[in-house]
């Protein structure tokens, strides 16, 4: 390993080149490593975290009260570097295999000063011990078999957590649910794969084999299970967050409306029609879910091309929102305008009729746009009580749009619905090649037995089972130092 700590000015810089470089680097699993486990900030504890082979043997060299510690056991000791004394904190061993990574890990515990870090990183570095690169620790507890790469994934979703329902989708995947549902598919492939092995082995039955109700039924059945799983959006949703659009003409009150629902300026307010022109967002945790309001230019025919890449925009951020707020002026009348209908899905569409203390008379519960039924709500968007009357209903909507989250053990990332895609794909394949047993090509059953392969294969990519090198950087790229 080139680089220590001592060849950059700071931790920072040294955490951005490890980032821009992950992994460029020689990856060697047989190095004790270390890194700051805790945030790079000024706190009263900063807990140091070192794993590998000498672990113990450096960590006791930095805190002698380590020395014949039972591991396990937290001890109370100085922190040094030789003579000189750097710190003073608690220190704490594990023995391999019983440790997060499922090496010899020793953690310290100190005062989480700058310098005070800084200065007992240096310590152990001196030790002849190398800086951890990003995600290192929990790359080592994969390779360990400590825990599966969707496990990893969910202890990086877990700390990234911002929610409620983020962090209990989180907590499920790294308890390894999503591991199992994904070892459950893999299973499901090896057994049919075991079935055209035996058409194989015995080619005289190869027509009976391959062309066994059960065989087909079975396949067809796992297909059906990986296509269901790949239509699930809630589990990005809570990940990611839904994506709400506030959509209507100009003047009608949507960024009244964000301001309310944000409870702050977010957006500039006038009586000028066409104030807004950029997309305007802002998250708000709504009932757990994290929710991305944006807040667009009103909806009209212009000439003026900057409010025209307004409305652009804002007709591309509905047609990709998950929830639609359709904001009505109700002086104007409960018309909705065309082009926002077009954009309107029921389930997932409210309108809101603005300037309701501007008009006397009753709202409307619903109003229908084209075939369908729309919840309305009626409000002054001006003050806050309207926010009692379209919270409830928002949140409604939301859970609806994210529920199905709270239960099971979604697909949560690109790389889960690739995986599936393409097993589905090999899966596929081996059906067509499959009804043409008999027909006197003798290679069936082994372009079969491939296609299983490969779809085992994409399935096991996922938790790791049958990764290679390329997964892994994929997945801990995104982690930092000290994960
Ligand atoms: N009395 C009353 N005034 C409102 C209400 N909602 C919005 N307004 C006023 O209507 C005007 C337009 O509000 P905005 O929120 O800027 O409207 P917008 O839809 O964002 O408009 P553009 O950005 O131009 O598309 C402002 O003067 C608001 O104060 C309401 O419920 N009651
Ligand atoms: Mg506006």
């Amino acid at each position: 390993m080139g680089f220590t700590l001592a060849d950059f000015a700071d931790l920072g810089q040294y955490a951005r080149m490890n980032t821009a470089h992950a992994f460029s680097f020689d990856y060697v699993l047989g190095d004790t490593i270390v890194a700051l486990a805790t945030a790079p900030v000024a706190a009263g504890v900063a807990v140091i975290r070192i794993s590998g082979p000498r672990a113990w043997e450096v960590g006791a060299s930095v805190c002698a009260a380590l020395e014949g510690a039972a591991p396990r056991k937290v001890v109370f000791g100085k922190f040094i570097l030789g003579r000189e004394e750097l710190d003073e904190g608690l220190a704490v061993g594990f023995r391999a295999p019983a440790s997060f990574t499922g090496e010899d890990v020793v953690e310290l515990q100190g005062h989480g000063g700058r310098a005070v870090v800084q200065a007992v990183l240096d310590a152990i570095l001196a030790h002849g011990v190398r800086m951890a690169l990003p995600g290192e620790f929990s790359r080592r507890a994969v390779l360990n078999g400590k825990m599966d790469l969707t496990a990893a994934e969910g202890l990086a979703d877990l700390i990234a957590a911002q929610t409620e329902v983020q962090r209990k989708q989180a907590l499920r995947q790294l308890d390894g649910a999503l591991g199992e549902r994904f070892e459950g598919w893999r299973k499901g492939v090896m057994n049919l794969l075991a079935q055209v092995e035996a058409a194989i082995d015995f080619p005289d039955e190869e027509l009976d084999v391959l062309a066994a109700p059960a065989l087909t039924k079975n396949m067809h059945s796992l297909m059906a299970d990986l296509t269901a799983a790949l239509g699930e959006q809630a589990g990005a949703r809570v990940r990611d967050g839904i994506a709400l659009a506030i959509v209507g003409r100009p003047n009608a009150g949507k960024s009244t409306l964000l301001n309310l629902l944000s409870g702050r300026d977010v957006a500039i307010v006038s009586d000028i029609a066409g104030t807004t022109r950029d997309v305007v967002t802002s998250v708000l945790d709504i009932g757990g879910f994290p929710v991305t309001l944006a807040d667009t230019a009103g909806m009209r025919e212009t000439r003026d091309v900057i409010e025209a890449e307004g409305v652009r925009r804002a007709r591309k951020q509905a047609e990709r929102a998950d929830l639609l707020l359709v904001v009505v002026d109700s002086t104007l009348g409960e018309e909705i305008a065309a082009d926002m209908a077009e954009l309107m899905v029921p389930e997932r569409t409210l309108v809101v009729m603005s300037k309701a203390d501007k008009v006397d008379g009753d709202f409307p519960a619903k109003v229908k746009v084209g075939e369908e039924w729309y919840p309305v709500i009626a409000a002054n968007l001006t003050e806050q009580e309207a926010l009692k009357r379209v919270m409830p209903v928002l949140t409604r909507m939301v859970a609806e749009v994210g529920g199905e989250a709270t239960e099971s053990a979604l697909l949560t990332r690109q790389r889960h619905k690739a995986a599936v895609e393409l097993a589905l794909q090999a899966l596929g394949h081996a059906l067509a090649v499959m009804a043409r047993a008999g027909e006197g090509d003798g290679s069936v059953a082994e372009l079969a037995a491939q296609d299983l392969r490969d779809a085992a294969s994409a399935i096991g990519s996922v938790t790791g089972r049958t990764s290679s090198e390329d997964v892994l950087d994929v997945v801990f790229s995104t982690f930092c130092i000290g994960k």
